[in-house]
């Protein structure tokens, strides 16, 4: 089998193989990929270091055709890499497709954004003096990754990274590399010199850690779990470098008696289950009023009855498989400690058996959840969701807020009253009504609040914040 390379100063680099199996069947390798050493990392840091100064100074144009060549290549090769990432992952099928769509519009976006850097002229309090502020790339940034989303987390990492002149160490997820490599292949293809793209796959503890540790890392974007969005932190500081982190989410989808009980079902199935709750912008907290509490649960039961759980690649399949072995015990945990604590199983739970060896869950519905238990508190990031029973508007709003994380909160109702008011009050960086907390578009900003992020927004013009550092200069002629 082919070992799929690092990118090292321009450069395809051995390493200690690793293989990439697929969760729907344990009898497929997806491939094979190097793993970095210290030693690698450490050149890539230096190559982007050297590729700084030329990439940062390079011409629009230069900039705006790579991104868009690569953004053409990703359009026109959308299936392929979709079957790759449903491969590698376990999304379905569509779903895979879906995100390598997005991954293409972000590159075409931020080619579009290459040609439209801007900056501002302001006059001084003095005479004869005047000001100019303008935006420059920040140096070397380092892009750490996780295997939910493998190419369009990346894109929207990587993308604004070139447009605005850094160059990129990148640290894809150790579980998904297919998706990583195909892309930066078709970066390095597209006419990027050399040491402004570099790709390390490999382990947290050795690729990540050596970025964290070095002096020449000038930004580091982070999209993962808490505990390690902190070492990213408490690192970053240590260097005086800029971070930003997207981590943790246990989102509330808030549906209120006068919603319409279709959108709200379909909300709440999107939201919890699809991409197999895989998602931090997944909806885990189904808070809901009263008066439609159990229409809204004998739907739902009845709607996931439908859901078709199995291999990512097979047509008709609703839900893919769990990532990996430790993911599915962990979300086997979490049901058990939700019974524990006297939640119910309206639905699902079960390990389930399909033609090949996978990682099957069938997605799990609880009721009678209180907001105080574990399963309401702790981001399960599986097909899990807890309906938390409320009297009144008020009592779900107070309850979507009670959460250490602010990443989606959502709300089902015809009232534009509740409406308008949860919109105004809901302590999340992202504001769904009448739709899943999950899925978002590629032009506008994305992030959250308190446990959930940190730094500047991410995707859309706003990237501009994270990527650039700000420079004013002052001239008296
Ligand atoms: C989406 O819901 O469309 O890791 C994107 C995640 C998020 C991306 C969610 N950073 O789930």
């Amino acid at each position: 089998m082919d070992l799929h390379r690092n990118l090292i100063d321009g450069e395809w680099v051995e390493g200690e193989p690793a293989l990439n199996i697929n969760p729907s069947n344990l009898d497929d390798v997806v491939g094979c990929y190097a793993r970095a050493t210290k030693a690698d990392v450490e050149a890539a840091i230096s190559a982007a270091k050297a590729a700084f100064p030329a990439w940062s100074r390079s011409g629009l144009l230069e900039r705006h055709a790579v991104l868009r060549k690569s953004a053409d290549e990703i359009f026109a090769r959308k299936d392929e890499l979709g079957r790759l990432l449903a491969r590698e992952e376990g999304k379905t099928r569509a779903e895979a497709i879906g995100e390598v769509t997005r991954a293409g519009q972000i590159f075409d976006f931020f080619a579009g954004e290459a040609l439209r850097l801007a900056g501002e002229a302001i006059p001084s309090t003095r005479p004869n003096v005047s000001i100019e502020i303008t935006r420059e790339g920040v140096g070397v940034v380092g892009i750490i990754t996780p295997w939910n989303f493998p190419i369009a987390i990346p894109a929207w990492k990587i993308a604004p990274a070139l447009c605005y002149g850094n160059t990129v160490v990148f640290k894809p997820a150790d579980l998904t590399p297919a998706s990583a490599w195909a892309l930066v292949d078709i970066l390095h293809r597209s006419g990027l010199p050399r040491g402004v793209l570099n790709l390390v796959m490999g382990k947290g503890s050795v690729v990540g850690q050596t970025m964290l540790d070095s002096p020449d890392v000038s930004a580091i974007t982070f999209t993962g779990s808490a505990a390690t969005g902190k070492r990213v932190a408490t690192a970053s500081i240590e260097h005086n470098r800029k971070f930003q982190l997207e981590m943790s989410g246990k989102n509330p989808l808030v549906v209120l008696d006068d919603a319409d009980l279709t959108v709200a079902v379909e909300c709440a199935v999107n939201g919890a289950f699809y991409s197999t709750g895989q998602r931090c912008t997944a909806s885990s907290r189904l808070v809901v009023t009263e008066a439609i509490h159990d229409r809204f649960v004998a739907a739902m039961a009845e709607r996931m009855k439908g859901l078709v759980v199995d291999d990512a690649l097979k047509v008709g399949t609703h839900i893919g498989p769990v990532v990996d072995q430790a993911q599915l015990e962990q979300d086997e945990q979490y049901i058990a400690i939700g019974r524990d604590e006297g939640a119910r199983l309206a639905f699902g739970g079960q390990r389930l058996n399909r033609a090949t060896r996978g990682f099957y869950l069938q997605p799990a519905l609880f009721i009678d959840a209180t907001n105080g238990m574990r399963i309401s508190r702790e981001e399960i990031f599986g097909p899990v969701a807890s309906v938390i029973r409320v009297k009144d508007y008020d009592e779900a709003l107070a309850i979507a807020n009670d959460t250490p994380f602010g990443l989606s909160s959502g709300i089902c109702t015809t009232s534009l009253k509740h409406a308008t008011h949860f919109k105004r009050n809901a302590e999340a960086g992202l504001v769904m009504v009448n739709l899943p907390t999950a899925g978002i578009d590629f032009h506008v900003p994305f992030g959250g609040r308190k446990g959930s992020s940190y730094g500047p927004r991410e995707q859309g013009r706003y990237a501009s914040e994270f990527y650039t550092s700000i420079k004013t200069s002052y001239t008296f002629a």
